[in-house]
């Protein structure tokens, strides 16, 4: 059997070494409401391609694992009610039953890992949650950044999360976090937070000049780059965790867990905070994959010469 369902336009941009951003899906199924969802996988794809890359968005379709959809194939996948969130443990389930799910973070690296795609663009990844030190809730985006040489650009991270633990693990595991012009480590919403960035960069050359280094020298794994949401977007930090805290208990009160506490956030915040949180998510991942792409393309003219 044939493991990967790639596209033509990426078979033939891989062929040719010319720049690739892979996307997640996951942020299509369960991370924003349709139509919102499917406009923006479309915006981001044409974010991507006026950079100058090609756009390789990844899901799985009735056991297939694709790489690249059409648009015809995004709109589907878009309206779907019964599609299932997977994470790599997912990922033999999914494809042996021929289920149709949007891959997360993790899922996602592994996947442009095995096709050879380097750049990923997301909104925001996946961390420590708050209160890990008793549930174990630990995304498996972390572990998987941990081995796979797939850069991912986000907004930073979430404060649903406990960001200085997740902060903490990424060190742990030996990836570097970099922030792209500012000190301050953002949090998604708001391009601030309490935490320093551990690295800073100034622009996209060097970022992809840092990937080409630490991939050189065997250093496996991701390096996680954070894109502060431009001001105009960004919901400020304050406001966030007061519908943050609320949520939280509101899910604690449900007995909401493991791979439903993520999406169960997310639903919830969008609509107390009446679509200006989408809003922001959207703006940041356009401007994400925007930043994938110029990384995407130096550093396919860095890896060619
Ligand atoms: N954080 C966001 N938006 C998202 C996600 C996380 O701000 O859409 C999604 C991503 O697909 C991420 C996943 O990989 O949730 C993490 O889920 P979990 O916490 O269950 O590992
Ligand atoms: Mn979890």
């Amino acid at each position: 059997m044939s493991i990967l369902h790639i596209s033509p336009e990426v078979v033939l941009a891989l062929k040719n070494n010319e720049p690739i951003v892979a996307l997640e899906s996951t942020i299509i199924s369960h991370g924003m409401p349709w139509p919102q969802n499917v406009e923006t996988a479309l915006q981001v794809e044409e974010e991507v391609r006026k950079a100058g890359a090609i756009p390789a968005t990844i899901a799985i379709l009735n056991g297939k694992i694709c790489v690249g959809l059409s648009g015809e194939q995004l709109s589907d996948f878009a309206q779907q009610p019964a599609v299932l969130k997977v994470s790599v443990r997912d990922l033999p389930y999914v494809v042996s039953q021929e289920l149709t799910g949007g891959t997360t973070v993790a899922a996602t690296m592994r996947i442009a890992s095995m096709a050879g795609i380097a750049l990923f663009a997301t909104g925001g990844t996946g961390g420590v949650h708050r209160g890990a030190t008793t549930t174990l809730d630990i995304s498996a985006d972390l572990p998987e950044m941990a081995k796979t040489n797939v850069a991912v650009v986000s907004a930073g991270v979430k404060s649903i999360l406990d960001i200085g633990l997740t902060l903490e693990y990424l060190e742990t595991s030996g990836v570097p976090v970099i922030t792209l012009g500012q000190n301050a480590f953002p949090s998604f919403y708001s391009n601030a937070s309490v935490f320093e960035t551990p690295m800073r960069l100034d622009d996209t050359i060097a970022v992809a000049r840092l990937l080409h280094t630490k991939w050189t020298l065997g250093l496996s794994g991701s390096v996680l780059i954070a894109n502060p949401l431009d001001q105009a977007h960004a919901v400020p930090a304050e406001k966030m965790e007061v519908v943050i805290l609320e949520t939280l208990e509101e899910a604690k009160q449900l007995n909401i867990s493991g791979k439903h506490i993520t999406p169960f956030l997310l639903k919830q915040i969008a609509e107390k905070t009446g679509g200006e949180s989408l809003e922001a998510n959207i703006a940041l991942i356009r401007a994400n994959a925007r930043v994938a792409a110029d990384i995407a393309l130096h550093y396919a003219k860095i890896r060619n010469t």
